[in-house]
């Protein structure tokens, strides 16, 4: 009997530690972590110009690779995100579901195609 318990109790102390695992891993799949953005600026656009993110915290990063500084906006969110030349950026912001529009907010840029759509769901 005693043999028994021995083997039992160490068993069942590994399943539970396999499932607290696999639990935890599913929690972080779920979601506190957010859509993560990459976005390229450039002389004049985004690449790519069509982005789709889950509602709530969004993380944009964004790399100018351009030759003068580059911002990505969304009025919406009161966010703008701002590289210089040849550098990168990052930030957070949170939307509902919906379609945004994205540009860079230096003059004349978004004029000359610096924008985007955003797609929220
Ligand atoms: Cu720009």
């Amino acid at each position: 009997m005693k043999r028994l318990t021995w083997l039992v109790v160490p068993l069942a102390a590994l399943a539970m530690a396999a499932c607290a695992g696999g639990d935890g891993g599913d929690a972080g799949d779920d979601g506190p972590e957010g859509t993560e953005l990459h976005v390229t600026a450039r002389e004049f656009a985004f690449e790519p110009s069509s982005l789709s993110a889950s509602a709530g915290e969004i993380t944009v990063q964004l790399e100018n690779a351009g030759a003068t500084e580059h911002d990505f906006t969304v009025d919406e969110a009161n966010f703008t995100a701002l590289a210089k030349a040849a550098e990168s950026a990052s930030g957070t912001l949170t939307l509902e579901a919906g379609t945004y529009a994205f540009y860079c907010s230096i003059p004349g840029h978004r004029e000359s195609g610096m924008e985007g759509t955003l797609t929220v769901s």
